[in-house]
């Protein structure tokens, strides 16, 4: 029997980040009728545009870093990460989904589904409209668990600086809706519930890879993960905790 295939059409909101799945005709009736057990459906997923001008972060961000990273980097783990769900047998329809269920031997998705997932959400926990600071609900949960926000900045940004090589800094919320930091090696993130020890669901992740930074810091990265302060969206973050 031929293969059925379709991709969702609908974009993806999960987690307060969205995928866009690449669109497509839905199957007709004929197919639906003949479509087995065994079949599955191919998942895809778009590269979701930036949600601002490659400049909009500068001087913090330089648009040089933008446009290589949104264009190149992110667009290369979505690229791979479609090649690679073409024979996944899990759920695929939602990255989250995925992200939940992949375990570390799963070495492709791992990294693209996870490279996929952080930079949508990176984009979106950004903006250049000058510096916010949290408030609400959220800033409420910082102090409860932080104290302060000078001491969650510190330890966010410690976070981010003794990551030794490629990965990523994240504030993310436990089941209960408490507040941690951490920070993870290449793509992970917590959302990975097989793979990591400490699980949760990102609220704000900061990319201390090279290509993030290397372009206008060099080698300091200390100056970038200060400065990305100048440019986080509390507003998106307060929202994805809300919605919790
Ligand atoms: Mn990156």
């Amino acid at each position: 029997m031929k293969k059925r295939t379709f991709i969702k059409t609908a974009a993806l909101v999960t987690g307060g980040i969205m995928l866009s799945p690449l669109s497509s005709c839905a199957p007709n009736k004929k197919e639906e009728a003949k479509a087995d057990e065994a079949s599955k459906p191919i998942w895809s997923y778009n590269l979701p545009a930036l949600p601002y001008a490659f400049d909009a972060l500068e001087p913090y961000i330089d648009a040089e870093t933008m446009r290589i990273h949104h264009d190149k980097h992110h667009a290369g783990y979505v690229k791979k990460l479609n090649a690679a769900l073409s024979d996944y047998k899990g759920n695929a329809q939602d990255i989250n989904a995925l992200l939940i269920d992949i375990t570390a031997e799963d070495t492709v998705l791992r990294n693209n589904g996870g490279g996929a997932y952080n930079h949508s959400l990176f984009w979106t926990s950004m903006q250049g409209g000058g510096q916010q600071q949290p408030e609400g609900k959220l800033l409420e949960a910082i102090k409860a668990e932080f104290d302060s926000m000078e001491n969650f900045t510190a330890a966010f940004q410690k976070a981010a600086l003794t990551r030794f090589g490629s990965g990523w800094a994240w504030l993310y919320a436990d089941k209960n809706k408490k507040l941690h930091i951490k920070n993870s090696p290449n793509q992970d993130n917590p959302l990975m519930f097989k793979i990591e020890q400490e699980k949760g669901t990102p609220l704000l992740g900061l990319d201390v890879w090279e290509h993030a930074y290397y372009l206008k810091y060099q080698n300091k990265r200390a100056e970038y993960v200060q400065n990305f302060f100048n440019v986080i969206n509390w507003r998106t973050v307060e929202q994805r905790f809300d919605s919790l």
